[in-house]
């Protein structure tokens, strides 16, 4: 018996430690933009942009570069993160994640107010430092360690490099301007890499939707002259090959060398949906690359990337992915959830109740450039199902509660319940689409507690309602498009929101939730 189980353990840790063969893009699905890696041993840590989400900056955590978890936030303090009334798709921008000296450092713009910064600690997972702010403008800002000195890289007048006291932010040198790419508009999201005596400046441009493209450059010193790669862009699918890709606007990248001494990039997409419009946001890819000695970096073969990608993998480490419903038994909600700009904590409470999510109403809305008692998580699947039931309390007329497809205050489709006039309940189902104010559907319902479900595919959001949890019916549907970055500009993606909200500034309202599904419905 103790052989049998010898030789299944040896199986076992062979298996798990041997290269595997092929996965699937994105890695991260869903609103999951500007991605910045890092390794420390066999490790690799993972952050994206957050805009006006709270909080901000999300951490992930993986073992092969293939199967990632969310393990924390960067930005969890006010102190941290000031989003008071920003734009949509203003906030925090492209950041960038480095290890060194035993310390971790996330640098990012935001663009609402304070600019360049960068937060450390020891523990990727936990608590990151207060903002150390960087007198040198731009965005996308990166960090460059070498030889206990520090290089502060940002696109502002091309790409700016300046050299930085690690401990407090102050600038040592003056910003120079070292390269402003191949002629292609927006020249950003620069990163350095030293290998083989050049120093490499990997940099995106054509901006962030369809033209995206990544071109490299290189240098015998930090300061440059820089140049380019005869062969830019070095990954791009706005050519002809990739005119029917599934994944679109590709760039943003920056490179890894794995523990096995394999190199690879991770980089933003989008997956276009319905008419060329993409809803759920900007996603994060994985290529290879291939990078030998003194020669330029080569992606997956010829700079383009499919879904399916049949590659040799590191080895293969599956991880248990964070449970996407939830019965609110928990002390605090998980990491998978997010608030709109500074949240009022006083209107969330999963204590009051217990096994409830307790929104208090305020008298902002969802309309608004504001915190509105808004609690979402990412749609992060074309295909999904959300459900929830909720119960509306001490309502006065127009205070309502209910779930919203949420793109952004000026593009989002409610599905509530309303107080009305002489006491009357309706469900109502709301398009806000810029200016236009559409209320699709309105009905009298009998009480106070409703079961609200909201379906998504490649074309249609549609809206049901149940009053026993069993039957639900039909509502309404309307196209995905009136939610996308094509229709509405912006960066994010849609989110699936709770939310409520009052008429009255010294509202009592308040709504339980008492739990939340969230199904994919086709792995995508
Ligand atoms: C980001 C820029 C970009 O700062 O979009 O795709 C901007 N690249 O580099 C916002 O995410």
């Amino acid at each position: 018996m103790k052989k049998i189980f010898f030789l299944l353990t040896c199986f076992l840790s062979f298996y798990s430690n041997s290269n595997a063969q092929g996965y699937k893009n994105p890695v991260i699905s869903g609103f999951h933009p500007d991605p910045s890696v890092c390794r420390v041993g066999d490790d690799y840590y993972l952050v994206t942009s957050s805009f006006e989400y709270f909080p901000g900056v999300p951490v992930f955590h993986s073992k092969d570069l293939i199967n990632w978890t969310k393990i924390g936030h960067c930005l969890t303090r006010p102190s941290q993160l000031k989003l008071d009334k920003c734009a949509p798709s203003a906030g925090i921008y492209a950041p960038t994640i480095r290890y060194n000296e035993g310390r971790f450092y996330m640098v990012t713009t935001n663009v609402s107010g304070g600019g360049n910064f960068y937060v450390y600690t020891d523990n990727p997972a936990g608590e990151w430092s207060e903002p150390v702010y960087v007198e040198q403008g731009g965005i996308d800002p990166t960090l460059y360690f070498e030889d206990g000195k520090c290089y502060f890289v940002s696109n502002s007048n091309g790409i700016m490099i300046c050299e930085i006291d690690i401990k407090t932010g102050k600038k040592l040198t003056e910003g120079r301007s070292v390269w402003n790419g191949t002629g292609g508009r927006y020249p950003e999201s620069p990163h350095i890499y030293k290998k083989d005596g050049w120093y490499y400046l990997l940099i995106s441009e054509g901006g962030t939707e369809y033209g995206h493209k990544m071109t490299i450059a290189r240098s015998k010193s930090i300061y440059g002259p820089y140049e380019s790669n005869p062969s830019n862009p070095i990954f791009t699918h706005i050519n002809e090959i990739s005119q029917y890709n599934p994944i679109q606007g590709t760039g943003h990248g920056d490179f890894v060398q794995a523990h096995d001494g394999s190199w690879w990039i991770i980089f933003l997409g989008f997956r276009p949906q319905s008419l060329l419009h993409h809803v759920i946001g900007r996603e994060t890819f994985l290529a290879p690359v291939r990078w030998d000695t003194n020669a330029w970096p080569v992606i997956n073969g010829n700079g383009t990337v499919n879904i399916d990608m049949n590659v040799p993998t590191l080895p293969l480490k599956p991880v248990k992915q964070h449970d996407l419903s939830t019965d609110f038994n928990e002390a605090k909600l998980g990491v998978d959830w997010n608030y709109l700009r500074n949240p009022f904590m006083k209107n969330y409470s999963l204590t009051e109740k217990k096994g409830s999510l307790r929104l208090k109403a305020s008298p902002v809305s969802l309309d608004d450039n504001d915190s509105p008692t808004f609690v979402g998580r990412r749609q992060e699947h074309i295909d999904f199902l959300a459900t929830t039931v909720l119960t509306l309390n001490d309502a006065k007329e127009g205070d309502q509660a209910g779930m919203t497809v949420f793109y952004s205050s000026q593009a989002h489709y409610d599905l509530f319940l309303k107080k009305s006039e002489k006491g009357k309940r309706k469900l109502v189902v709301r398009y806000k689409m810029g200016v236009l104010n559409h209320i699709a559907y309105e009905m009298e319902i009998p009480g106070d507690k409703i079961y609200l479900k909201v379906k998504g595919d490649k074309d249609f959001y549609s809206f049901y309602y149940s009053l026993d949890g069993k039957k639900f019916n039909f509502l309404s549907k309307i196209n995905v498009w009136y939610l996308s970055s094509e229709t509405n500009g912006g960066f994010t993606g849609v989110y699936i929101g709770l939310y409520t909200t009052s008429q009255s500034k010294n509202t009592k309202t308040y709504a339980d939730f008492d739990n939340f599904i969230y199904k994919p419905e086709n792995i995508d």
